[in-house]
């Protein structure tokens, strides 16, 4: 099969009917809960960049510092020897620190195909477009759709090596039992040899979480009530987004750092034909972002039955990208 003839491809959309369900359920549950993986929309994949250009938002700046400034160290974590692999990126989005690691692997003579999977399709052409002028000679895959579906498509159009990054402390968007579910689930879906490389955003001072998630300018909670508006776009809703309002948690015990959207009074919402009523004061529970500790990380990765490959930090040492092997 020769990859590079097939740049972007839409292989798979994101059924509008789990969204729907989704959402329906969610908002049926006591207490109301809505899915963070459902944020990146047209205007949530912005708003998502906007949250990253922030000042407050460190933990771009620090795995940026890792890709950018440890690009060696990081490629010998991934490269065993030199056969050919498929380097597989789990909610790649813009892919702004992989394209370091790609950069460099190309510049190194490394024979491999990049396979961004996203939710966001809008993302992944943006994606596209811009590795194809940065980086010509890159053969891409794009698969657009759930983690582990996409995992499938990826490993039944190629049976190489593989290497799975998943970034950003992206793995926080699940609470510690979904986590290990998830990296059990990753381990049973490769083989021996294959490797997984994690970002992990450490527990640090509970402010600098806290003012990472909670910006003044209000970004994230823009970035949150944009769920409201995009079920009343996608699903006919008529959610009143000013009748809602942003609430930011962190536990620094747990590491749990929280978001959940509050009624501003008793209301009802209509989704289609389903009414839904709220409390004054009743919540929505958003999204999670887990911290991690160093030992949790280590616990995390024995559960899940993988072997240790290695990691590195940032220079401030808040953020770790950790490398494991199956
Ligand atoms: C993309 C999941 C890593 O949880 O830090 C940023 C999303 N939410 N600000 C995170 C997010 C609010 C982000 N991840």
């Amino acid at each position: 099969m020769n990859l590079k003839l097939n740049p972007y491809s839409k292989v798979e959309n994101t059924p509008i009917d789990g969204f729907r369900l989704d959402v329906l359920e969610g908002l049926k549950s006591n207490p109301k809960r809505l899915s963070s993986k459902y944020f990146y929309d047209k205007n949530g994949d912005r708003l998502f960049q906007e949250i990253m250009a922030m000042p407050e938002y460190y933990l771009t700046k620090c795995e940026l510092d890792i890709f950018q400034n440890k690009t060696p160290e990081l490629a010998q974590l991934i490269i065993s020897d030199n056969e050919p692999f498929d380097l597989i990126e789990l909610g790649a989005g813009d892919a702004m620190k992989s394209t370091f690691l790609l950069q460099y692997l190309v510049e190194q003579g490394i024979n491999f195909t990049y396979m961004p999977i996203d939710i966001s399709g809008n993302i992944l052409s943006i994606l596209n477009e811009k590795l194809s002028h940065e980086i010509p000679d890159l053969p891409i895959v794009a698969l657009e759709g759930e983690y582990f579906q996409m995992l499938q498509k990826a490993a039944a159009l190629s049976h190489r090596r593989k290497v799975i990054l998943f970034l950003g402390s992206n793995i926080g968007n699940m609470d510690i039992g979904e986590a290990d579910q998830f990296c059990s689930d990753l381990n049973q879906n490769l083989t021996s040899g294959d490797k997984v490389l994690i970002g992990f955003d450490l527990k640090k001072n509970p402010h600098t979480i806290l003012n990472a998630y909670n910006d003044k300018a209000g970004i994230t909670a823009a970035f949150n009530l944009n769920l409201l508006t995009r079920i009343n776009t996608e699903l006919d809703a008529d959610f009143d987004t000013d009748q809602f309002q942003h609430y930011q948690t962190y536990d620094p015990v747990s590491g749990a750092c929280k978001s959940y959207l509050v009624s501003l009074k008793d209301q009802k919402v209509t989704i289609d034909d389903h009414s839904i009523s709220f409390k004054e004061n009743e919540l929505i529970d958003m999204e999670i972002s887990q911290k991690f500790s160093p030992e949790k990380i280590e616990e995390l990765r024995k559960k899940s039955g993988f072997l240790s490959a290695g990691e590195i930090k940032d220079s401030k040492r808040w953020f770790v990208d950790v490398a494991w092997e199956v």
